[in-house]
């Protein structure tokens, strides 16, 4: 298969494999804070001991401390062991904007959703700022399109004609005037834009394109990233919610946002921004483009992110995140631990310290994005990258144990595209003549992820496939649940115990 870089018009090498080189530098490296028994913390505790209740250096003496030492170990290991049959580890792994987070959300939702409850005041900072991050990204857009048209000269009277015709994005003067007075009224909302993203992400740029923490050894994590708990997106909830300067950028862009919703309603609706998302296709995020159509209700004194708003949320994923929520399966409470990823190339290796003791992976893969490249590197495919993905994965030896689930999602966009018309044969060249449906389409990219597993996966594991939607609440309950089955069964034969 030959995938055609649409922006550069270069094809791209064949998927599935040869797949030369793995993308996860894979070193075994223990995360800190474990705590295994270590014989030397325990020696010295007990010969600590053994001197306090006086016993002598004779051979029987020494005996004795040998063997409370040993006794030591053996309760230690014990408890630890009936701690690890408790405990199921997860991990979520995909590409940069795969459903990670939302997924681990939906987890949220089902097994711990009054904790989901307590944060809800806490998104309404990051629904502002998804917000107003999709106003500014029309505003330039229209800036950079005005730019270009500025070399010929239009008359600035009310009802200048559209020199572009009905093919062309309108850059007449009663669209320019019009568009720098809705920029001038936004204003004063944008400006907040950095106050809100650096409150949100404390320091670390969130929101703009440029997240980026070196990989490798010298792998920096923002400072929470390994803590565990419930965090929002990277930030701590229970930061956000404390913080008083992010209650004061909440408020303040709450009450900007109370008098500009008309305007952007009228920037969303203009004809301009219509033409730009259809000639030029201007991509927002999902986040954005669901919050322009809300933004009556959000901008109500009184608001507060529903389940459906935390959902839609954009926030990106910094280092390697611990979730732990209480399930109860299968006749016994387990500590469900899920660790929520980073998911651009250069968060990658920091997954890999958490592999050797994972139970399972959830692995997501977008297939709506088979017009789409990473943006860390405009030249790769995404499906292209994912598929990459999987295969280190499956040619992990650390993970040979751990089960594997794959979920195809975004599966409400892939069906809108292709209603839309996008024609995968376009980016994919071996889609080739098969019908552009979305039955054909998501049959294909499953095979395609398939036999990137059959043909890679040294361990002969099977992978579950699913196709999904994360935000459609009701069908991933029921993947979280079957999902849940799975991965418990397999836990309790591995540990024997129920
Ligand atoms: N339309 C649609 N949007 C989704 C789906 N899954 C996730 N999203 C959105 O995609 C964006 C990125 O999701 P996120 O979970 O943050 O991706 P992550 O980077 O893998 O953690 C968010 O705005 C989500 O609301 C889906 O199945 N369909
Ligand atoms: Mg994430």
């Amino acid at each position: 298969m030959y995938i055609i870089c649409a922006r550069h018009g270069q094809i791209l090498p064949d998927f599935p494999p040869p797949f030369p080189t793995l993308m996860l530098s894979l070193i075994p490296q223990r995360r800190p804070g474990r705590t295994r028994p270590s014989s030397a913390s325990v020696v010295s505790r007990s010969t600590s001991s053994s001197d306090s209740s006086g016993l002598s250096d004779s051979p029987a003496a020494a005996r004795r401390a040998s063997d409370l030492i040993d006794e030591d170990i053996k309760r230690e290991a014990a408890r630890q062991q009936a701690q690890r049959k408790k405990e199921v580890k997860v991990m979520l792994l995909g590409q940069a904007e795969s459903g990670k987070s939302t997924l681990r959300k939906q987890f949220q939702l089902y097994h711990a959703s009054h904790t989901l409850e307590a944060e809800r005041p806490s998104w309404r900072i990051v629904v502002y700022a998804n917000l107003i991050k999709a106003v500014r990204a029309i505003l330039e857009e229209l800036d950079y399109e005005f730019s270009s048209a500025s070399d010929e000269y239009y008359p600035l009277e009310e009802g200048g004609v559209d020199p572009g015709g009905p093919g062309a994005v309108p850059t007449d003067a009663a669209a320019q005037n019009e568009v720098i007075e809705l920029r001038r009224k936004l204003l004063p909302l944008i400006s907040l834009e950095g106050s809100l993203t650096s409150e949100v992400s404390a320091g670390v740029d969130f929101v703009g394109p440029g997240v980026r923490i070196d990989g490798g050894p010298g792998l920096k994590l923002p400072p929470w990233s390994k803590k565990t708990g419930s965090r929002l997106g990277s930030r701590p909830v229970e930061e956000l919610r404390q913080s008083s300067t992010a209650q004061v950028a909440t408020n303040r862009a709450a009450q900007v946002l109370g008098s500009t919703a008309h305007v952007i309603e009228a920037l969303w609706r203009h004809r301009c921004v219509e033409a730009v998302i259809r000639l030029r296709k201007l991509r927002l995020d999902e986040s954005g483009v669901f919050f322009l159509g809300q933004v009556r209700r959000i901008a109500e004194t009184e608001y507060i992110p529903s389940t459906e708003d935390i959902l839609h949320v954009r926030l990106q994923t910094v280092g390697v995140i611990e979730h732990s929520m209480m399930v109860n399966t299968l006749g016994g409470i387990y500590t469900w631990k899920i660790y929520d990823v980073g998911g651009a190339r250069s968060q990658r290796p920091a997954w890999c310290s958490y592999f050797d003791d994972v139970n399972a992976l959830i692995f997501l893969a977008p297939i709506s994005a088979f017009d789409q490249f990473l943006e860390e590197d405009p030249l790769t495919n995404r499906i292209h990258d994912s598929l990459q993905l999987l295969v280190s994965i499956c040619t992990n030896k650390l993970l040979k144990d751990a089960q594997l689930v794959l979920l195809l999602n975004k599966i409400d966009m892939l069906r809108k595209k292709l209603e839309a018309g996008v024609q995968i044969r376009q980016y994919i060249t071996s889609y080739a003549s098969r019908p552009n449906n979305f039955s054909t389409a998501a049959e294909y990219f499953r095979s395609h992820f398939l036999a990137a597993h059959r043909k890679t996966d040294v361990f002969q594991r099977r992978l579950y496939v699913h196709l999904t939607t994360m935000l459609d609440i009701q069908a991933t309950q029921i993947i979280i649940t079957s999902a849940g089955d799975l991965i418990m069964r397999k836990h309790i034969a591995q540990t024997g115990l129920a």
